[in-house]
């Protein structure tokens, strides 16, 4: 609706002008600190709204993503718990010894009933709100690092997720930002990390998850870490209960103390997904991947190799809200990108890093333009890909 809303009044004067007045605004030096649906009827749950209808268009999922080849084909046996445990075997951090020793040996815990269902359910309800129909807009996406339309599975899901909600447009998608936001940095995820890290811990680098993208093992530091190598932590919250078929996330636990040969080198390169696609499914280690309810969290140490196993119902999402988290005395930095980026925000008393390149006036213009006219930025896009052509 708002999407609509933005560009009925973008054809009046008066909602041009503003987004005009926003363009002008960016470009400003002053303000460089401010800050499709399916192809079948999508299936919907029940209380859920329904979704914009189906028609068959340019952005329903063409098939697997050239950079997420090759697909994590899990080992034949992916463990629900722990191997030796018929029942959750996780302390608590009430009983912070024992939780943090569990995390060290294991490098991966899960926190039962962390976050109140009802604050998922929220954040669910804005996302196919404000986002899901939104297939005009561009979002910025960890498969490929770019900025990309949404791609819908067959069930209407988005297939892959949306990176760093802290610096999604807040005009646009407000209430989904904020719910999010304030899921990631919950109190009962505050006080684990304060357990682990033995002070408060800011965030880096968020993501939404809806379908299931297949995401390629791998360790985080390879990406992004503290600059005390191994000191992330990662943070996985079921924003719904997770159906067993439906692509759940796995970890190894142990990895983190564990090379795998050849893994140095390109993290995104089909090489290192070769690798460590091969570790998972032939390697010493089990593939460990708990069944989630909504408000259970997982944490892993950012050199333990998670990823997701393979849809097995492309009728079920995987509705997740990800984090992670930097003990606050750290800095933290990117092995894949040339810049960290100090300008952050603060929700739920908890530093969240930003990442919108607010650096230059064209910075800040493309910003505008991909936020306000994102017909125009995807027709300048693919003027540029023809012309690199
Ligand atoms: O949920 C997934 O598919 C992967 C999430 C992940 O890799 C991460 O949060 O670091």
């Amino acid at each position: 609706m708002a999407r609509h809303r933005r560009w009925r009044d973008l054809r009046t004067h008066k909602g041009g002008c503003k987004a005009l007045a926003r363009l002008a605004a960016s470009l400003s030096l002053s303000s460089a600190l401010t800050y499709p649906m399916s192809i079948e009827e999508p299936l919907t749950k029940a209380g859920e709204p329904a979704r914009v209808p189906a028609t068959p268009n340019a952005w329903a999922d063409p098939g697997p993503h050239p950079l997420l080849a090759p697909v994590v084909l899990p080992r034949s046996a992916v463990l629900d718990t722990p191997r030796g445990y018929i029942a959750d075997p996780y302390p608590t951090p009430e009983s912070p010894e024992r939780f943090r020793a569990w995390f060290e040996e294991e490098g991966c815990i899960v926190v039962r009933n962390a976050v109140a269902p009802r604050l998922c359910q929220t954040g669910i309800d804005a996302f196919r709100r404000e986002v899901l129909p939104d297939h005009l807009a561009f979002f910025e996406r960890h498969a490929s690092g770019k900025f990309e339309r949404h791609v819908y599975t067959p069930a209407g899901f988005m297939k892959y997720p949306i990176m760093n909600l802290q610096d999604l447009p807040e005009r646009k998608y407000a209430a989904f930002r904020r719910a999010g936001l304030h899921v990631l940095t919950h109190p009962a995820i505050q006080r684990a990390m304060r357990v682990l890290c033995g002070e408060p811990a800011r965030v880096v680098h968020t993501m939404y998850f809806d379908g299931n993208q297949t995401t390629w093992a791998h360790r985080d530091g390879h990406y992004i870490d503290s600059g005390h190598a191994g000191s992330m932590i990662g943070v996985w919250v079921a924003a719904e209960d997770i159906d067993p078929q439906a692509g759940r996330f796995f970890v190894l636990p142990r990895s983190h103390r564990m090379r795998v040969p050849g893994e140095e080198g390109d993290p995104n390169s089909p090489e290192y997904k070769e690798r460590m696609a091969d570790f998972v499914r032939n390697g010493p280690l089990d593939c460990l991947a708990p069944v989630l309810r909504q408000g259970d969290v997982l944490l892993w140490s950012s050199l333990t190799i998670h990823g997701s196993l393979p849809t097995a119902d492309p009728r079920c999402s995987r509705r997740s809200f990800t984090a992670h988290y930097v003990p606050a005395s750290h800095p933290y930095q990117w092995n894949v990108r040339p810049h960290a980026s100090r300008r952050s925000v603060c929700i739920n008393k908890v530093e969240v890093v930003l990442h919108r390149d607010e650096s230059s006036w064209l910075a800040r213009m493309r910003n505008v333009v991909r936020d306000d006219w994102p017909r125009v930025y995807g027709a300048l896009q693919a003027a540029r890909q023809r012309m690199a052509c």
